[in-house]
């Protein structure tokens, strides 16, 4: 069971490629067909006249961007009519207007097939009790780790997120072995466990988390899986793609599998996007190969990482991505130097004493200021060791080491910051308010 869909999971790179290939032909007549954006699209990139002939002919494409998502609302981007759409999912955007994505039958088997991949390859087996505290509803989270559980035959208790008390009374009493969640969540209830005098170790058979949906370091995930005391794995993906399940670490925990029999990926530079040669870190890009509700050409997910195409010890040849670490929009400029808050949290976790919670805000004197407000670890607060000011200075110092601005450090007594239950909100930034 370490395989769902061993054909396809262990094909080799050429094979890969050549279904790539033809899937790509297909995909490509299927949508100017169909989508009458595409088709204009196609028309201006002159694809009509100059076809695909080999897999690099992607880059003769247009983009896909979120805003074209947003202009063709709700329904333009659609393949197929409504009557053969069986499930809508909405993702919330900046502008007020929700991102909106459907499924015909065939999609959301090819994601169910998908997720059923990502459990497999994460290690749960047959008997897994899964406890699922990603939000169901608009959101892909809740249904999409739903389906893969049940695609494995595995028992799901469908949670939903919040109500963290109640999330751990059926972790106990169910004898939950999987938690499914964002990794910030997944923090929280181990926290809450502990204050509501549960002991990890005896109480829980939790042994494995399936944690995405927003970025998260290497630090963190020593922390999660130290609280917890389990194996925390890495999921990515985005609403736009079907939902989670694009890529999926596997018991190696080395990088996140790449699901390329069904997305072709390509890194770009945000900036220019110029496509960057394999292994260097760009934005991420997938056109998906068999979608046929909602196909997308080089979608531009604005994430940023690195693939690395090494054959991996599990067996699987299917490329990794090497962490997500923010997004190219994510990225602040403070007096002119760019600040990603994934460089911050990775200051942050390295310093002994300062616990998981934090919070980046940036707003305007004269000049840009940057704050940094970071609860203290529950551990290390009444020790005899926790000096204030010594901690205070250590991040002040490493922060300016890393990021080459002064950030206005803050000490937080542990609990002070706002715990939430999906996705984590960690930058405030009150330039935009101005
Ligand atoms: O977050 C889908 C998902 C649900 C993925 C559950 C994994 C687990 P959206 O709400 O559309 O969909 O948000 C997608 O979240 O473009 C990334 O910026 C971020 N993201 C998702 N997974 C990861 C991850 C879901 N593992 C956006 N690491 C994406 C870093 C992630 N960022």
């Amino acid at each position: 069971m370490a395989f769902f869909e061993p054909p396809l999971e262990k094909m080799r790179p050429a094979k890969i490629e050549a279904l790539q290939l033809q899937r790509l032909k297909k995909i490509v007549r299927y949508v100017a067909t169909r989508v009458p954006f595409y088709r204009k699209r196609l028309k201006q990139a002159k694809v009509n006249s100059d076809p695909i002939g080999k897999l690099e002919d992607v880059q003769k494409l247009p983009f896909t961007m979120k805003d074209d998502l947003r202009s063709n609302y709700p329904y333009g981007l659609l393949a197929v009519p409504i009557e053969d759409i069986v499930e809508f999912h909405a993702s919330s955007g900046t502008t007020g207007k929700p991102t909106v994505v459907g499924y015909n039958r065939h999609d959301l088997e090819t994601w169910t097939r998908l997720m059923g991949r990502c459990y497999a390859a994460a290690g749960a087996r047959k008997g897994d009790v899964v406890q699922n505290a990603y939000g169901y509803g608009l959101f892909t989270g809740g249904l999409g780790f739903h389906y893969g559980a049940q695609a494995l035959g595995l028992a799901v208790w469908p949670m939903s997120s919040g109500n963290t008390k109640r999330q751990l009374l059926f972790m106990k009493d169910m004898g939950s072995t999987i938690l499914a969640s964002t990794p910030s969540y997944a923090l929280y209830v181990g926290e809450e466990a502990k204050k509501e005098g549960y002991n990890l170790e005896k109480d829980f058979k939790l042994r494995l988390g399936m944690f995405g949906a927003e970025p998260w370091s290497e630090e963190a995930r020593r922390k999660v899986q130290d609280t917890l005391g389990i194996r925390a794995n890495d999921c990515y993906g985005l609403s736009e793609l079907y939902g989670p399940g694009v890529a999926m670490e596997c018991e190696e925990q080395h990088g996140l599998h790449i699901w390329t029999d069904e997305f072709l990926p390509e890194t770009i530079d945000p900036a220019t996007g110029k496509v960057l040669e394999p292994g260097e870190r760009g934005e991420l890009v997938f056109t998906m190969l068999t979608r046929e509700a909602m196909p997308l050409l080089r979608y531009r997910t604005r994430d940023l990482a690195r693939i690395d195409m090494e054959e991996c010890e599990c067996g699987r040849y299917h490329p990794r991505i090497m962490r997500v670490t923010g997004r190219s929009d994510d990225m602040l400029i403070i007096g002119g130097v760019n600040v990603f808050p994934s460089q911050v949290e990775h200051v942050l976790m390295g310093i002994e004493g300062v616990g998981e919670w934090y919070e980046i805000i940036v707003d305007r004197d004269i000049l840009d200021r940057l704050h940094v407000r970071v609860e203290v670890d529950p551990k290390f607060y009444g020790s005899p060791e926790f000096d204030p000011q010594i901690l205070q200075q250590t991040i002040t110092e490493e922060l300016r080491a890393v990021l080459t601005v002064f950030a206005r450090v803050e000490l937080l007594k542990p609990g002070t910051i706002t715990r939430t239950e999906g996705k984590a909100k960690r930058v405030v930034d009150l330039r935009k308010q101005l």
